[in-house]
Formats: C-alpha cells, structure tokens, sequence
C-alpha cells in the first residue's frame, strides 16, 4: 500500500494523510466543489509520469522521451472532445483559475473591457475580482443576480450595450438556476464580444444532459476536472478549432511550463469513467439529491435562495435568522457536516461573516446517498442551526452521531 511506503520515509505525512482519509470517511461532505475521485484516478495521478518534462504538444515536444506521454494525453484530448462533444481540447492548465488565464492571454489585451458575474453573487475569483489578475489587469464590469438569486439577462444585455466588452464570461462557482448560454451568445454578438463559459461546477451535468450545452454558442468553454466531473485537481479548455493554436501557445509557453502528466493521466481515467452510463446515472442522482436536500431544509422552515435548485449547488439564506454564515459552516463541522459560508445576493456581512453557506450534493452522491439520505441530512442541518446559539453538546453528539450512521451506511475508501 503506497501508505505504507510514504510511512518509512515520512511517518509524520503519512499519518496525516491516514487522518485526513478518515476525516473523509466519517464526515458528510458538501462543499459543492469536492467530490470523491476513483481509485484508478488517484492512483494514475500518483505514478512514475510525475518525472517526465513534457513541454509543447503530443507529438511536438520540447524534450526527448515522450512516446508514453504522447499517447496518454492525445487519449485525454480525445475523450474530453467526445464527452463534450468539442473542436479542439487542451488538458494541459493546472487548474480551473490558469484555464481562464489562458483564455484571457489570447482573447483580450490588458485594459480592455470584460464582463463577468460578481464574485459576491456567485461569480469567480477569476471572472473579475479585483484581488486576482482578471481584476488587477482588466477593466471589468460586473452583473450579479436578482433576489431570486437569478441571472438578469437584460441588465447583462444593458451592461454590454454601455460598455462594449471585448469578452463576456458565463459560468459560476455558486449558481442554483440553468444558465441560458444561448442568451448569452445573443448578447455578446450583439456587442462583437467572445464568449467564454466557465463550466467548472456543472461539467458533469453539462457532459450528461443534466444542464443545457455551452458548445454551440461559446468560443471558450473551461472547465476544472477534479468538481463534478470527479477527476484529479485540474482544468482543461476546450474551444472551436479556429482558435485551438492561440489557446494552446496561451497556455504553453503563455503562462505555464511543463505539463502535470501525471495529472493529465489521472484526467485521461476519469474522462474514460465519465463516458459510461454509470456516469450519467450519477449526474442525474446528484441533480435528484441536490433538490431533495433543498426541498428539506425548506420543509424544516429554513430559507434557500431562489427558493430551491436546478442543478447540484444552493445557498441556505441566513438572513431571516439573523445567523452568520461562518458560524453556522462552524455548527455544521461540529455536527459532521463539511460545508462552507457563501455570501448570499445583497449580503449584508463581509466575505469573512457571510449571511449564508453552500451546499452542494456531488460527493454525497459519490458516496451513494439518496433522496432519502438527503432529507435526513437537511434535517441534521436544521437542527444544527436551531441549537447554534446553545451549549447544547448533548444535541450536537447526537447530530453529529447521526451524520456518522450516514457515513457508515455509504463506506469510502473501504475495499
Ligand atoms: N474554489 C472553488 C469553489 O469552491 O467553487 C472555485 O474555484
């Protein structure tokens, strides 16, 4: 067992990561970014590829030695072109955030105008914020959603109009409703802008039918591997063949050297495994699961903006409570729920604070939980922020003892 292996050289790493596999196993996970790779990802990404230099393209490399190499990521190319059924695909950024900073070496020039969903109304770091390069280096006008937590596609029409965006960007980390992609393309031809989807969070149920396709209408389509798409840490960008030469040299040599091949080896397994129908199964428990969670905590009296969920990812509204997002995601941990505060549209409290948590279903649904399983764990989560203001630790073992029985009832990791 690698453990094993780790443990001679390095005993303290090793139990760390031992402690860390049984954090895994005995708390419910909804952070709605995480999921529960396979054990052929994660041993793909744990391999003698970690040693290879492999600067450029299949086939057209920097450094000798690559036949291997070539094959694996020409097989990852290939199956992330068939799942998403895209022109051109390059499994090569490191991650979700420098797959967008690819897009934004090619498609725009520093100072020019691009448009994308606020930060604090569930956009991304990387989509504008004034703390990342996106914010720093360009001059970006952001939309944000309604207080049903819904995209206003004609204030986005209305911004683009004013300002003339060189490139509008759709997609989100915190987003509960459909994204109307088509929508967007009307807008961005309208004002001659690209189109970049980032679908990070959805690329399972975009890949299954879960959610409607960014691929007719975006330019750009990003995504992360290691979200629902349940692969190692990563991104990939997919984009029409016309613009697959500058998207490859924006992202080599544009802002990275050596690929991850181990990495890219550990997506190649994980594409191959989101092309079964085992797969599609999954996507469509994870949609399943995310509404019953919703529909408990609503029957529990407890408020989720935009009243629900269309895909696996909501946001419970504190607000009403007068509660904080920080110390309920506090509560939640104590009571063997991992999630994390969000702030909800029109916050009143800091990023720090927040007004609300998110709560996602993809690892759950990794795990095995249903419906059912979801219920009961809306109804732990409504306990929970109840008893938060107490000391009430009897009432916080038995939740906590109930999460538990959920873990138990779906092993991790076990065989
Ligand atoms: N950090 C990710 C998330 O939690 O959604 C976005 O990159």
């Amino acid at each position: 067992m690698e453990i094993e292996t780790i443990r001679k050289t390095d005993p303290e790493v090793a139990e760390l990561i031992e402690k860390e596999l049984e954090r895994q196993q005995n708390t419910i996970e909804l952070i709605a970014s995480e999921n529960f790779t396979s054990k052929a990802v994660m041993a793909a990404s744990g391999t003698v590829l970690t040693n290879k230099y492999a600067e450029g393209k299949p086939y057209k490399r920097f450094y000798n030695g690559c036949e291997n190499i070539d094959k694996i990521e020409e097989l990852a190319v290939e199956r992330a072109k068939k799942l998403f059924n895209a022109e051109h695909a390059n499994v090569q950024p490191h991650s979700g955030a420098q797959a967008n900073m690819a897009v934004f070496l090619y498609a725009v020039k520093p100072g020019d105008t691009v448009m994308g969903m606020d930060l604090s109304n569930g956009g991304h770091l990387s989509h504008g914020s004034s703390v990342n390069f996106s914010g720093l280096y360009f001059n970006i006008v952001s939309y944000g959603v309604n207080s049903q937590g819904e995209i206003d596609y004609e204030n986005v029409r209305e911004l683009a109009l004013k300002h003339k965006p060189k490139l509008i960007i759709c997609g989100a980390s915190n987003y509960s409703k459909i994204i109307d992609f088509k929508k967007f393309k009307e807008i961005a031809d309208e004002v001659g802008a690209y189109l970049m989807a980032d679908i990070a969070h959805i690329a399972a149920l975009v890949a299954t039918g879960e959610h409607p396709s960014p691929f007719p209408y975006a330019d750009f389509v990003t995504t992360t591997t290691h979200k629902t798409l349940r692969g190692p840490r990563g991104g990939i960008i997919m984009c029409k063949e016309k613009h697959a030469q500058g998207i490859d040299k924006a992202v080599f040599p544009g802002i990275q050297g050596g690929p991850l091949e181990h990495i890219i080896a550990a997506k190649a397994v994980a594409l191959k495994e989101a092309l079964s129908e085992d797969f599609k199964a999954y996507a469509k428990q994870v949609v399943l699961n995310a509404k019953a969670l919703a529909q408990s905590l609503m029957d529990e009296g407890l408020d989720i903006v935009g009243n629900g969920t269309e895909n696996h990812v909501m946001t419970l509204d504190l607000r009403k409570l007068n509660k904080t997002g920080k110390d309920i995601a506090n509560i939640l941990e104590k009571a063997g729920i991992t999630a994390n505060k969000n702030t909800v549209p029109n916050d009143p409290q800091s990023p720090f604070v927040t007004s609300g948590v998110r709560l996602g279903s993809p690892a759950a649904t990794t795990r095995g939980f249903k419906e059912e399983d979801m219920k009961e764990v809306g109804k732990i989560i409504a306990e929970a922020v109840k008893i938060s203001d107490t000391n009430d630790e009897e009432k916080l073992k038995e939740l906590r003892q109930r999460s538990l029985n959920l873990c138990k009832k779906y092993p991790l990791y076990k065989d």
